[in-house]
């Protein structure tokens, strides 16, 4: 979290406001332009690659029963950079039993993803839907009780491992009150929301802390309303909310409207990330998919798109075929209207707060080189990689690798420690045991490849070690 509502006098306080405190002072150094290189990124050929470069992410929702089938793993590794579990993390996945939690089926996505450069969305610590037998007869301060233990316990088991959660699910009304959706948890009190969001806060101060609901896309509608007037009561006391996820399930009776854009902007103003979190369209029309896109790409707060499902086949509507790709997992004209929109959006300006896990100290005051000289690695089996810095934010930075002399290539790449690599593009990656190295192989995307790395307090320039032809 890197703003306060201008309404919030108090000084900030606990894990999340120090934080914060960090995170002003990267943002201000950003916006004096101390911090800052153009993009020098070429137009990528992945939805993740795209996104990446534009200071984004585009992600999907991936089922841990699905990770063995290979038409599957190959699109969802090589479009992909961040992933949802679709339902593995759930209250009644995580903690089938009061007390035993159950982490498997969770652990094998965040693994895969994570092993792989993508970053993992959590979803959800609290919803009234998908609960444990035991806690659906539960109410009232026992209830209140085990769903803030469920929330301290899930999130402290996946800290510094997912970047954001839906803490709270889907808990407004549909219809026209603007009001709460009755609930075991809403009977619980009214601020059920916010000792969620503390409790979550406590937990893992650095991930972000999203409320994700549904049918709140049309700005002139109640409920969206409702959500509206919740965040802006959250800022304006300090709830610890970063970020408001927008499931988006557009179809006939919920169809795309061309106020989006107002909605996701006018959340946006409140200081908070917005995140499209569950695309899906039915039918999978190109032109509202490109609108979609293009309206998050017009809110420098978008930080980034989830669509729900990989293959029409692997949708929860699978009769409404209202994904990117088909069921024998070819493209849709709607990918291609994705991609273009992607290639042909703003980059989040530098002064935008980070999408992922925040440094932990400041960055320097010094202007990096703003054309960066090339790196020139010692000699390898036949190829060259060269090594150029692209995008840069308050808290991580883009780099580029070109290769000549092979297209079938394996470059090895160190970061600094405490740099992180948090997302890659144009390349298979695996690391070594400490998580600096990286050895990135080709995969068919071209002789051109990426990855973000976040600098925790480091901005030093990730070294190429090697290009090996094979
Ligand atoms: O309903 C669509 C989404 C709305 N927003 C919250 C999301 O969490 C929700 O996802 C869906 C999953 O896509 C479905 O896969 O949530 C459903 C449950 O609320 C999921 O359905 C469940 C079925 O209810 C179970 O019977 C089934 O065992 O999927 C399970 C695994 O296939």
């Amino acid at each position: 979290m890197t703003e306060r509502c201008h309404g919030d006098t108090r000084p900030p306080t606990g894990p999340r406001a120090r934080t914060a405190v960090v995170l002003a002072a990267a943002a201000l150094l950003a916006a004096t332009g101390a911090a800052f290189l153009p993009s020098t990124a070429s137009a990528g050929t992945t939805l993740g690659a795209s996104a990446a470069e534009k200071g984004r992410y585009f992600g999907t929702a991936v089922a841990a029963s699905r990770l063995s089938d290979n038409a599957y793993t190959t699109i969802l590794n090589r479009e992909f950079n961040m992933v949802t579990a679709e339902n593995e993390m759930k209250m009644n996945a995580t903690e089938p039993q009061q007390g035993r939690f159950s982490y498997g089926a969770a652990e094998q996505i965040v693994n895969h993803a994570r092993s792989r450069g993508m970053s993992v969305r959590g979803h959800t610590l609290a919803w009234h839907s998908q609960q444990p037998g035991w806690m659906e007869s539960m109410s009232g301060s026992a209830l209140r009780q085990a769903m803030l233990n469920h929330v301290t316990q899930v999130a402290t088991h996946f800290r510094g491992q997912v970047v954001a959660w839906d803490v709270v699910n889907e808990a407004f009304a549909d219809g026209g009150s603007g009001g709460r959706r009755d609930s075991n948890l809403q009977r619980t009190g009214n601020d059920w929301i916010e000792a969620a969001f503390r409790a979550a806060d406590a937990a893992d101060p650095n991930a972000k802390l999203c409320y994700n609901d549904y049918n709140t896309d049309n700005w002139t509608h109640a409920k969206t309303q409702g959500v509206y007037n919740m965040v802006r009561d959250f800022k304006a006391r300090g709830v610890p909310i970063d970020c408001v996820g927008f499931q988006s399930h557009f179809n006939n009776n919920s169809p795309y409207v061309s106020n989006y854009r107002t909605t996701l902007s006018s959340f946006a103003a409140l200081g908070v990330d917005v995140q499209i979190t569950e695309l899906d369209i039915q039918g999978a029309p190109a032109n509202t998919y490109r609108s979609v896109v293009e309206d998050c790409m017009a809110v420098p707060r978008c930080n980034g798109i989830t669509v729900w499902g990989i293959r029409d086949s692997d949708s929860w509507l699978a009769s409404q075929t209202p994904l990117l790709f088909n069921s024998n997992g070819s493209k849709k004209p709607a990918y291609d209207a994705v991609l273009a929109a992607l290639n042909n959006g703003t980059p989040v300006p530098t002064t935008a707060p980070p999408t992922s896990v925040p440094p932990t100290s400041v960055p320097p005051t010094s202007t990096p080189p703003t054309t960066a000289p090339p790196t020139t690695p010692p000699p390898g089996g036949g190829c060259t990689a060269t090594l150029q810095d692209s995008t840069r934010w308050g808290d991580r930075f883009n780099s580029q690798v070109t290769v000549s002399g092979a297209s079938n290539w394996s470059v090895v790449v160190a970061v600094t420690p405490p740099q992180k690599v948090s997302a890659t593009w144009n390349g298979s990656p695996s690391w070594d045991s400490s998580g600096n190295v990286m050895t990135m192989r080709s995969n068919g995307s071209g002789n051109v490849f990426g990855f973000t790395t976040m600098a925790n307090g480091n901005w030093t320039r990730p070294q190429v070690l090697s290009c090996t032809a094979s």
